[in-house]
C-alpha cells in the first residue's frame, strides 16, 4: 500500500510563526513521523508540499496507479480551489481532507471547505496527530476494502 501525503501553500513555515495556532513541529519534523509510523505499519509513502495550485493538481492527476489513497493538506486553498476538487473528483482515488487546526472553531471563511464534498472524510484540530490520524485510517480503510485471505 502506498499513501500520497500533500501540503499545500504556506505550510513550509510550520514551527517559525504562529505556534498558538499550529504548534511548534515543522512540516520535516510531522513527515519524519510520519515515515517512522508507516515504516513500522508496514506502508509506503510520499511526502510533499507546494505553495503552487497547479502543481498539487498536478500531483494529484499523477497518483493514479502509483498511490492507494492521498491526505490532502490543502491549507488555503481548501476553502477556495474548484480546481483541486476537479482533480479529486476525476483520479477516484480516496482522500483525506486534513488540518492541523480546528477549521470549524475559527473564522467563518474557513468553515468552508470546497474539496470536503468529494473527500472520503476530514479530520482537524490535533495538530500532527491530525495526520497520524489519516495515516492510521487510510491504512483501516485499505483493509477492510480487500477481501479476507
Ligand atoms: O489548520 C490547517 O492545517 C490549515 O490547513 C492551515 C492553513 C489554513 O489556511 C487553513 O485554513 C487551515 C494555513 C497554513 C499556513 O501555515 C502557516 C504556518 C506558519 C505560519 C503561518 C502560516
Amino acid at each position: 500500500m502506498r499513501i500520497l501525503f500533500l501540503n499545500g501553500p504556506n505550510l513550509n513555515l510550520l514551527g517559525q510563526r504562529e505556534p498558538h495556532v499550529y504548534g511548534r513541529a515543522t512540516l520535516a519534523d510531522i513527515e519524519a513521523g510520519v515515515r517512522m509510523r508507516a515504516v513500522r505499519m508496514g506502508v509506503g509513502v510520499d511526502f510533499r508540499q507546494s505553495n503552487v495550485e497547479g502543481e498539487l493538481v498536478s500531483w494529484i492527476q499523477q497518483a493514479k496507479g502509483e498511490f492507494d489513497f492521498i491526505v490532502l493538506n490543502a491549507a488555503a486553498y481548501t476553502h477556495t480551489s474548484i480546481a483541486l476538487r476537479d482533480a479529486i473528483s476525476a483520479v477516484g482515488l480516496p482522500t483525506i481532507e486534513i488540518h492541523l487546526s480546528n477549521v470549524q472553531a475559527r473564522e467563518q471563511f474557513r468553515h468552508h471547505s470546497c474539496i470536503a464534498p468529494v473527500c472520503s472524510g476530514l479530520i482537524a484540530g490535533f495538530g500532527a496527530d491530525s495526520y497520524y490520524l489519516a495515516l492510521e485510517a487510510a491504512i483501516n480503510v485499505n483493509a477492510e476494502k480487500r477481501p479476507a485471505a
